[in-house]
């Protein structure tokens, strides 16, 4: 298959409401982006995936669309979007438009009408049915805590939502519904987007009669049962002939729950659906069966490397990876996998880097990542915002599940919210942010940790993240070179091959604050190094705290 041009790209991730604000109203916007877009050619990506900009309510900050084809009030105009997509293109970056169509808003017209009567055409645009012996019709839960129906008095029937009551699931069964909602995509396209990233589109497709399944810890059966659905390739593939074939683009879904055999489908090298998908089990690796996410993190190196791994090989030649550790949904990863202790954490950053950006596929970086940003030190619930950590914290302090401390501390690995504190572009008044005050707080820490410092400094993580973007570019063993784990069962070093024919690499990660025994393999005992986050070279048989070092060999 001749190279696509998302295989050799790396994406960089805008979450819009916390990355620039332009009018001092402290939410980030359209014209703030604009502002910033010299930034990330700096970086060196290739695209941008933006995270929604349309018309919302924001129940779940813009991922409760009611209008698809409007901008949101706060965000700015449509002259504002077009102006940010001309200037992307003149400096050569793709604009990845955010697809949130397993649900609307229930402010979007197609809900007003459908909840207005039981025999409106809009009805069957999504999922009505009467309750169950006085109680919901199923046993799904939400993934934002409680049942996943909602009574509406208006025509006495329940309406089902996977997230919030505010997002109803879109019923794609119904093909008025594929009809509009490809409509609308190919609006966009025509507009001259480069693509699209999916949110959780594994869930589009429900199972026949929408059955009850096995119950959590929570009493309702998870939302991830209707992942991999009986129709949702069917759906990818019409939508693929109908829509995505006609351009160039790059498509990523959101697959939560995805397999590696689904996967296969999802992200089939063919093009037959999508460009590639976001797969959740390594970031699920510390999940409590309990708790699920929202359980008190715990690193198992071996658990994760077999899980990367494992992706890493079974796909190889069949489909295609995404590779993320950061994005708007999860804590900031040199908080959970690397080190806040200002004296290893650009080193622990820049290791998680070189263990990703090595592998195969399409790296996503997600503002503030490549400046080494951490979680946020919440004190209290009142200061988040997120309806997901509000929503699980509230459900399991009200089942006992956890005091008031152990939530808050729960909530400073764990919450969405570590992700969405403002970007931090300097060590002036709100990071740079705003000129107002912030819809969400600044870190304290951008006094530190901020962009304007790091683009002095040769030695940062923003200059380190460049280099291994640059790398990309340049070797077809990084792009296209196959995978192999050494070391599996070593609980704190990450080690392994990547080779293309007569030409390999060897990454070596140091996912921990000690020194470990190490003798680098002799094949690669005189082999170049391609990069490293030490100034020098380690003492022979040791890797140092944090370290990451690949040999080339050619
Ligand atoms: O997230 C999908 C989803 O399941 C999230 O709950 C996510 O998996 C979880 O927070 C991580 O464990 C998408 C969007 O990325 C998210 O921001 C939205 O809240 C959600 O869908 C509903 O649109
Ligand atoms: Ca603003």
């Amino acid at each position: 298959m001749a190279e696509k041009w998302w295989q050799r790209s790396v994406v960089y991730q805008i979450y819009p409401r916390s990355f620039q604000d332009s009018n001092g109203d402290g939410i980030g916007d359209l014209k703030g982006i604009t502002s910033r877009l010299e930034y990330i050619r700096e970086l060196g990506a290739d695209a941008i995936w933006l995270s929604p900009v349309y018309k919302s309510p924001n129940d779940d900050n813009g991922y409760d669309i009611s209008d698809y084809q409007d901008i949101m009030t706060e965000f700015g105009t449509m002259a504002d979007f077009d102006e940010m997509l001309e200037k992307a293109h003149s400096l050569g970056l793709r604009i990845v438009m955010d697809l949130v169509v397993n649900h609307s808003s229930d402010e979007h017209k197609w809900f007003v009408e459908s909840r207005s009567s039981r025999d409106n055409p809009c009805r069957d645009y999504y999922f009505w049915r009467e309750g169950k012996d006085g109680k919901e019709p199923n046993n799904w839960g939400s993934c934002f805590g409680g049942s996943a129906w909602q009574y509406d008095e208006q025509t006495g029937m329940y309406y089902l939502h996977l997230f919030s009551k505010k997002q109803p699931d879109l019923n794609w069964d119904n093909p008025t519904v594929r009809d509009e909602i490809f409509k609308m995509m190919d609006w966009w396209l025509q507009k001259g987007i480069d693509g699209f990233r999916m949110d959780v589109i594994s869930l589009i497709s429900k199972p026949a009669g929408l059955p009850d399944g096995a119950p959590g810890a929570n009493g309702y059966a998870p939302a991830t049962l209707v992942a991999n659905g009986p129709h949702v390739h069917e759906y990818l593939r019409e939508m693929n002939r109908r829509v995505l074939s006609k351009y160039d683009l790059l498509t990523v879904g959101e697959c939560a729950a995805v397999t590696i055999d689904e996967a296969k489908s999802y992200a089939n090298l063919d093009g037959s659906e999508l460009s590639m998908g976001f797969q959740f089990e390594h970031m699920d690796a510390d999940f409590d069966p309990v708790l699920g996410r929202y359980a008190p993190q715990h690193k198992d190196l071996p658990r994760l490397k077999e899980i990367l791994s494992r992706w890493q090989t079974a796909l190889d030649g069949i489909a295609w990876n995404s590779l993320y550790w950061d994005n708007h949904d999860q804590p900031r990863i040199v908080s959970r996998y690397g080190s806040e202790d200002e004296k290893y954490r650009e080193t622990s950053a820049k290791m998680l880097a070189t263990c990703l950006h090595m592998m195969q596929g399409t790296p996503y970086v997600y503002q503030g990542e490549e400046l080494g940003m951490t979680n946020y030190p919440w004190e209290s619930i009142d200061q988040i915002n997120d309806i997901e950590s509000l929503g699980n914290y509230r459900a399991y302090r009200e089942q006992g599940l956890m005091t008031e401390a152990e939530g808050i501390a729960m909530l400073r690995q764990r919450s969405r919210d570590n992700a969405r504190t403002p970007m931090q572009w300097d060590a002036g008044p709100e990071a740079g942010f705003t000129t107002g005050k912030p819809w969400l707080p600044v870190n304290p820490n951008h006094v530190t940790i901020n962009a304007a410092e790091q683009l002095k400094r040769p030695d940062s993580v923003f200059h380190y993240y460049q280099k291994l973007i640059a790398l990309r570019k340049e070797l077809d063993v990084i792009v296209y070179g196959h995978y192999a784990l050494l070391e599996p069962e070593h609980p704190a070093l990450f080690v392994y091959t990547r080779t293309l024919g007569g030409e390999s690499l060897l990454v070596v990660c140091n996912f921990s604050e000690n020194a470990q025994a190490y003798d680098i393999p002799e094949a690669y005992a005189d082999a170049p190094v391609l990069i490293a986050n030490y100034p020098d070279k380690a003492p022979a048989g040791t890797i140092r705290p944090w370290e990451a070092v690949v040999f080339h060999r050619r």
